[in-house]
């Protein structure tokens, strides 16, 4: 595998404050630890509450990624290294070029580097082998290039370019005739000067039509099919302006041009970056259910029963005997109090708390003061859209050919929900036709008393079968729950 490909560390779609400190955390572990180039990534925009930990730890935002989907110009022969031909040369510069690089076809630009068409080696081989049919029209050779081919010196006062043609007498000596000037005898039997002639000729007079075209924006994975069903020896690759800026051979089908991915904080498929399945997804650390996809190679996957992904990569450090930096260890608490509600969620283990404590010493703040102000920062449930509060922390899933997906906000108090619930109830209803879900639902999770609010949208039957008190329609009840992988979603699947 080529090891100049950076790593890119990811967490899933709609990034809660976890998701974004462990790629972060983790790739600066891989940096530290294992030499590793490691970016950090995202897949979606910061909400506010990790944003409040970003600033408070002095990080940058990781770098939005909105597919990892392989593009053609991650594999093509960029513009640099490319042998462009102009119309107006002879036909033995592309031929020479070709032979002595073993191409089979070349490009052709105008003055404004479009692709006008290509010269092909089947297309010379083709003339070579049918000589008597060579162009004798009037086309303009290059006496120079005949010159060169030829091995004569010409006489000098002799245009560039002329009408040129071959005679040869009835002792078998061949001749140029030039247009108003004497013969010139040539060393060459008739048909390899009738070849020099040719290729001599300019280009223009040979242009094949240069293929399908394709930008180099265009995902590897739209063009494959059409590719593999070509009998094209390559394919020109465009700029939006229709410039040329490469070119695609087959061999170039064959590298790997994948993406090295670690995944953190999920390892679903359906809640990761777009184009996922055409990465190579190198690792996986994580504290969710287990949804993986089979793979092609060998990988690591470090899942353990954790409230948080960054509790996972503290063990990490603690175990490599690198300590981590102050901001890195405030990241990291700021994802374990972000999971674990202030280590108040039924998902905290001991392992949270050891890790909590260490954390919040090494970054060098108050772990219940630095905590409220992290989940202050994320409750700003009057100034968002319901879409966006519905979208910053949704998980989608599939179970038994059904989808559906979990919304989950964290606040202080039911004021801001209940001021909002109709306008909350329309967006969760849209959002599940227009994705045609079986379920859709918010969690609303007051943090202070620890009690879920649960907005869903299901059909009547799978509602009936729900226990909790339903405070308003479509409105559930939900005491001592905060966590929606180990008590929502359980819940929502045993009723299916
Ligand atoms: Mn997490």
């Amino acid at each position: 595998m080529a090891t100049d490909k950076p790593l890119l560390v990811i967490g899933h779609r709609n990034p809660d404050t976890d998701s974004i400190c462990a790629a972060i955390s983790y790739a600066r572990y891989k940096s530290a630890v294992a030499g590793e180039r490691a970016i950090a990534c995202r897949a979606g925009s910061i909400n506010s509450q990790t944003r409040h930990a970003l600033a408070a730890f002095g990080a940058d935002d990781p770098q939005l990624i909105t597919d990892v989907l392989p593009r053609l110009s991650d594999i093509m022969i960029g513009r640099e290294a490319l042998y462009l031909l102009r119309p107006d040369q002879p036909l033995c510069d592309a031929y020479e070029i070709m032979t002595d690089n073993r191409f089979t076809f070349l490009p052709v630009v105008d003055e404004t580097d479009r692709c006008i068409g290509k010269v092909t080696a089947i297309g010379i081989a083709s003339l070579l082998s049918r000589l008597e049919d060579a162009p004798v029209e009037p086309e303009q050779a290059s006496l120079a290039a005949f010159a060169r081919l030829s091995g004569v010196e010409l006489p000098v006062g002799l245009p560039e370019a002329a009408v040129a043609r071959i005679v040869v007498d009835g002792k078998g000596r061949t001749a140029l005739a030039l247009e108003g000037a004497d013969r010139i005898p040539l060393p060459l039997g008739a048909a390899q000067a009738a070849a020099n002639l040719m290729l001599s000729l300019p280009i223009a007079g040979f242009l094949e039509p240069p293929g399908p075209t394709f930008l180099a924006t265009t995902p590897i994975r739209d063009i494959e099919h059409t590719i593999n069903r070509s009998n094209e020896g390559g394919f020109v690759v465009t700029s939006d302006e229709e410039r040329i800026v490469g070119l695609v051979t087959r061999m170039n089908f064959m590298t790997d041009s994948r993406f090295r991915l670690v995944l953190v904080d999920h390892n679903e498929f359906s809640q990761s970056v777009e184009g996922v399945e055409y990465a190579l997804v190198e690792e996986i650390i994580d504290h969710h259910r287990i949804g993986l996809q089979r793979t092609t190679e060998p990988i690591t996957v470090i899942n353990r029963v954790v409230g948080s992904t960054c509790t996972i990569i503290a063990g990490m450090y603690e175990q490599s005997g690198v300590e981590p930096t102050a901001p890195t260890a405030g990241l990291l608490l700021s994802g374990i109090l972000s999971d674990t509600v202030i280590l108040n969620s039924p998902t905290t283990t001991p392992a949270d708390r050891r890790a909590a404590t260490r954390l919040a010493q090494t970054a060098g703040v108050e772990l219940e003061e630095y905590g409220r102000a992290l989940f202050a920062a994320g409750s700003d449930l009057e100034s968002l859209r319901p879409e966006a509060i519905l979208g910053r922390d949704r998980k989608l899933y599939e179970e038994k050919g059904r989808r559906f997906a979990v919304s989950q906000t964290e606040m202080v108090g039911f004021e801001a929900f209940w001021s909002r619930r109709d306008e909350l109830g329309g967006a969760l209803d849209s959002f599940r036709d227009g994705q045609d879900l079986y379920l859709a639902a918010l969690m609303v999770t007051d943090i202070t008393t620890s009690t879920t609010l649960l907005l869903l949208s299901a059909p009547r039957s799978y509602r009936d079968r729900i226990a909790y008190p339903e405070p308003a329609d479509g409105v559930y009840e939900m005491r001592g729950v905060l966590s929606r992988k180990k008590q929502v979603l359980p819940f929502l699947l045993e009723l299916l």
